[in-house]
């Protein structure tokens, strides 16, 4: 299982968290989605190769950012 580590700007609470867990959970391949809003980290527990871009482009829809490393 390969683990995907994002910073994502904009969560201000634990509903913000659950925004963002319900719609990455829902994608094929993604089996687990924790997310922090008090340090920005969204970490992705993935059994298949996901598209990051397709990641980013939900995150982006739901009005988050990720930071870029
Ligand atoms: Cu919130």
């Amino acid at each position: 299982m390969k683990e995907i580590n994002l910073k994502v700007k904009g969560m201000h609470c634990e509903g913000c968290e659950n925004r963002i867990k319900n719609s990455l959970s829902a994608i094929d391949g993604i089996v687990e989605v924790s997310a922090n809003h008090s340090n920005g980290s969204v970490i992705i527990k993935v059994n298949k190769e996901i598209e990051l871009d397709n990641i980013k482009e939900i995150i982006d829809d739901l009005g988050f950012e990720i930071e870029e490393n």
